[in-house]
């Protein structure tokens, strides 16, 4: 759970990248990895079995000021998407802030996703956090395959809750994902501790404080075109 600590005028978020095997999650870390200049950003961790699944999770720290003198830290991860790592997926997520679920495009993998969200609500229940209130994002990654799902049709199916279109492997679609969470992450955090008021963060002030890290932000998030 959030960490605001006045005197050192610091806050500690955690952001847990969900979904199903193979989705694309480490995928999109390692693109925020390589997207983001060396000062905010850690040591990337990976722990992966010898075919590139991840057997534990991913860790990838950063670091950035805002204008306010406050320091935001981000502690983000991903969870092993393997149906045999369901308790690792329960620890990961305990004390998630926000999450972004990264669900695989092509039609075959529909059940799989389904399944995956399924178990990312039953862990975070199990975790005491609430499950509607949480910041969440979705992903539908993979947006370069053949036989995907049309956005409209994903879109109709995920009614409010915010679905954006990527190809990670091409580091399409990875940032707006990213922004679109830390908005609602803000917006969330705002209500419940009055972040503008209290501590003179505004949202604009904490996104663009981590986006200037970022080579080739996006603008306010249009779409790329030949995701769709
Ligand atoms: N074609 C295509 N392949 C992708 C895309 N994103 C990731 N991949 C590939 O999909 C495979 C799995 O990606 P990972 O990022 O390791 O998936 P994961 O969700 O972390 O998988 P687990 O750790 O097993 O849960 C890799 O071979 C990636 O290169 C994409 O947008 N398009
Ligand atoms: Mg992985």
């Amino acid at each position: 759970m959030v960490q605001i600590n006045m005197a050192a005028r610091e806050i500690v978020l955690k952001i847990v990248y969900y979904g199903p095997a193979l989705s694309g999650k480490t995928t999109n870390l390692q693109q925020l990895h390589a997207m983001m200049d060396a000062g905010s950003r850690g040591n990337m961790v990976t722990l992966d079995t010898a075919d590139d699944r991840t057997l534990y999770f991913d860790f990838l720290p950063i670091q950035f000021g805002t204008t306010s003198g406050f320091a935001v830290k981000l502690k983000v991860f991903t969870v092993p998407g393997q149906v045999m790592h369901k308790s690792t997926r329960k620890v990961v997520l305990a004390g998630a802030d926000a999450v972004a679920f990264v669900a695989d495009s092509q039609r075959s993998s529909a059940s799989a996703n389904a399944y995956s969200w399924r178990d990312m609500e039953a862990n975070l229940k199990s975790n005491g956090i609430d499950f509607d209130a949480i910041p969440k994002v979705v992903q539908f990654n993979k947006r370069d395959l053949p036989d995907i799902k049309p956005l409209a049709e994903i879109r109709a199916a995920w009614g409010s809750i915010p679905t954006y279109p990527a190809a990670a492997v091409r580091g399409e679609g990875v940032l707006e994902t990213f922004r679109e969470l830390l908005r609602r992450t803000y917006r969330n955090l705002d209500s419940k501790h009055s972040f503008a008021t209290k501590f003179g963060v505004s949202e604009e002030d904490f996104l663009k404080g981590v986006f200037a890290h970022f080579k080739g932000d996006p603008a306010e998030s249009a779409e790329p075109a030949e995701l769709v």
